[in-house]
């Protein structure tokens, strides 16, 4: 139990479902958590203020330790709880290395699509409104297809090894390949990158146009932690929005 844990978050929220994720990746339930609405102003809230003075969510504290910033917290945690639940970071250095780089490249890729998806509330009445939505729409577009990339080739590698990895064994050949973000195991990469990515497929992109990524979003969709944390609203509506199909 994580009776002194509170958590104030929205549903639906990249960075709030960071730290769901990495909740109940480490087996801590039973926090203290409160649901609230940005649409209904409830991030302006005292309580919120009093954890997160910009007023954001998520806003997250254990005992008296205030972790505001998404991935800080679930750096935190995994560091906290190293011996509790599953094991966010991996041994393997190629794999640590790539599972840093994944990590902070997510928070460009999650800036992009935020802002592609915020214009148009933003900006109901710009004239450029349309040229600088295809700027934005080619800055997303050229973003996606490098993580396809990213996906194409760690998927090939979870089956056949590291390139610095040098037994091949045939067990590991004949492994289905894993759709993990870095390596053979979940780690904080899928942790914070994958909420990003699950936008991306709410918000409409195309799952054909971008087979590997469709594949890990797919695979990691049934994944127990991300299953138990996957936005209600989302669920309400799975259609979501059509704002990313040209991309
Ligand atoms: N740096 C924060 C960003 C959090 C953030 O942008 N939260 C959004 C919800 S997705 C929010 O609270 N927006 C309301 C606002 O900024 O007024 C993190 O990653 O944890």
């Amino acid at each position: 139990m994580a009776k002194n844990m509170t958590l104030l978050w929205h549903s639906g929220s990249a960075p709030c479902w960071r730290v769901l994720i990495a909740l109940e990746e480490k087996n801590l339930r039973g926090y203290n958590q409160q649901r609230l609405s940005i649409y209904k102003m409830q991030h302006r809230s005292q309580e919120v203020l009093e954890i997160n003075p910009r007023g954001q969510l998520p806003a997250f504290k254990h005992g008296n330790l205030i972790l505001n910033e998404s991935y800080a917290a679930c750096f935190y945690l995994e560091s906290q709880f190293r011996k509790q639940g599953n094991k966010l970071m991996p041994d393997c250095p190629a794999e640590l290395a790539m599972m840093y780089q994944r990590m902070f490249e997510g928070i460009t890729l999650y800036h992009k699509i935020r802002c592609l998806i915020y214009y148009p509330r933003k900006n109901p009445e710009d004239e450029q409104e349309n040229n600088a939505v295809r700027i934005m729409e080619k800055a997303l577009r050229e973003e996606v297809n490098l993580w396809e990339g990213y996906l194409k080739k760690v998927m090939k590698m979870n089956t056949f090894g590291y390139e610095d990895q040098f037994v091949l064994t045939l067990t590991s050949a004949l492994q289905e390949p894993k759709p993990f973000l870095t390596g053979q195991t979940f780690s904080l990469s899928d942790v914070t990158v994958y909420p990003a990515m699950a936008l991306l497929f709410y918000a409409g992109l195309p799952l054909e146009r971008y087979p590997k990524l469709g594949e890990y979003y797919t695979h990691l969709k049934g994944w127990p932690s991300i299953k138990t944390t996957w936005p209600q609203n989302w669920l309400k509506n799975p259609e979501g929005h059509h704002l990313l199909k040209h991309i």
